[in-house]
């Protein structure tokens, strides 16, 4: 993505210093600052920490995080495999990187997901055309953040409007999207900050206006990342994305999924089956540095939820947008490089 006149990346190898660096989405949108790993333990901490976030990049860390723990792969992918149990991209990372944790794979792996999102936003221009042609409006509802910086480069749900910023419509129709501000971790701020760097419309709301949106007939589609895409396509994604799904489909309006093959999980049936991430109940209560709840109160934390495939319309792959993540093609794709993953 484009910061200011920097082509910048949200996961990188630095070949200086052997070692992995990230923008720290801990810190984002106040400060664009960068954090190294030289370790397995580190980038595990890195990635439990929420420093990167979104299921590409996260994969992508791992990828790289492998070439740290050359020395021990077993040791180093099952301790990379408990840094967070939802992204499937973190496992697919490193079953790939099991057979051969060299650098060369990383890279091969790395840009295999930039492609891969290269070609989601290319697909996705073509689905959101065809939308504002229909309406004659193009305003567009997303949910927690699947930009460039969750996914190394160009993004899942965002990838198509990153291609409509970069080649607008003929017709003048400008997108306008709605961002979510995405409790309790405000990944939100993140999408608006990238929208923000690329010169593209956009609107926060608070989590609970988007179903109330829909109903006003203020929103033309839905579109989110994922997760964890499963063999009979429901979709685990930021907790939230269930209601929007639900609104839309009770609304009329068409609900997809962006997301690569790193993302698809054939070898889970469904989305009961998925490993839900429960995070620190203090993310709840803690707002702002303040925790303005009674010393007994608890909390719960999970930090996503499943949509059924049955709300789902499409899914926006590398491949095309489909019926069914299966359609997308092999069930393990090669990459532009020829390096299958
Ligand atoms: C990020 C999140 C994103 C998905 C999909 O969660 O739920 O919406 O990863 O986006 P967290 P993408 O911030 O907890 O990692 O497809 O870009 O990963």
């Amino acid at each position: 993505m484009r910061i200011g006149d920097q082509d910048v990346r949200s996961v990188w190898w630095d070949d200086e210093r052997q070692r992995l660096g990230l923008i720290d989405q801990r810190l984002l949108p106040h400060r664009l600052e960068q954090v190294y790993a030289t370790t397995v333990d580190e980038a595990a901490h890195l990635i439990t920490d929420m420093a990167v976030r979104g299921a590409p990049a996260i994969g992508a860390t791992a990828a790289y995080a492998m070439v740290l723990g050359a020395d021990d792969p077993e040791r180093s992918a099952q301790q990379l495999c408990a840094a967070r149990p939802t992204a499937r991209d973190l496992f697919t990372a490193v079953d790939h990187m099991l057979v051969d944790p060299s650098l060369t794979r990383a890279h091969a792996f790395v840009e295999g997901i930039v492609d891969a999102c290269a070609a989601i936003g290319r697909h996705g221009r073509t689905l959101l055309a065809d939308i504002a042609a229909e309406r004659g409006r193009l305003h567009v509802l997303t949910h927690c953040h699947a930009g460039a910086l969750a996914t190394v480069d160009h993004g899942t749900a965002l990838a198509p409007l990153h291609a409509l910023a970069r080649e607008p419509l003929g017709n003048g129709i400008r997108p306008h999207v709605f961002v979510s501000e995405t409790r309790p971790r405000f990944q939100g701020a993140i999408t608006a900050w990238e929208l923000s760097a690329a010169g593209i419309d956009h609107t926060v709301v608070v989590d609970n206006a988007a179903p109330h949106l829909i109903a006003r007939g203020e929103i033309d589609v839905v579109i989110t990342g994922a997760d964890r895409v499963v063999a009979n396509g429901d979709a685990a994604n930021k907790i939230g994305t269930y209601v929007r799904a639900l609104a839309a489909h009770a609304h009329g309006i068409p609900f997809y999924i962006a997301l690569p093959a790193t993302t698809y999980d054939p070898d889970t049936a469904n989305g009961a089956a998925i490993a839900i991430e429960e995070r620190s109940p203090n993310e709840v209560l803690d707002i702002a540095g303040h925790r303005p709840y009674a010393a007994g109160t608890q909390a719960r934390n999970p930090a996503f939820d499943v949509t059924p495939a049955a709300l789902i319309t499409g899914y926006i792959t590398e491949r095309g947008v489909v019926g069914h993540p299966a359609d997308a093609g092999r069930r393990r794709p090669v990459t532009t490089h020829g390096e299958a993953y």
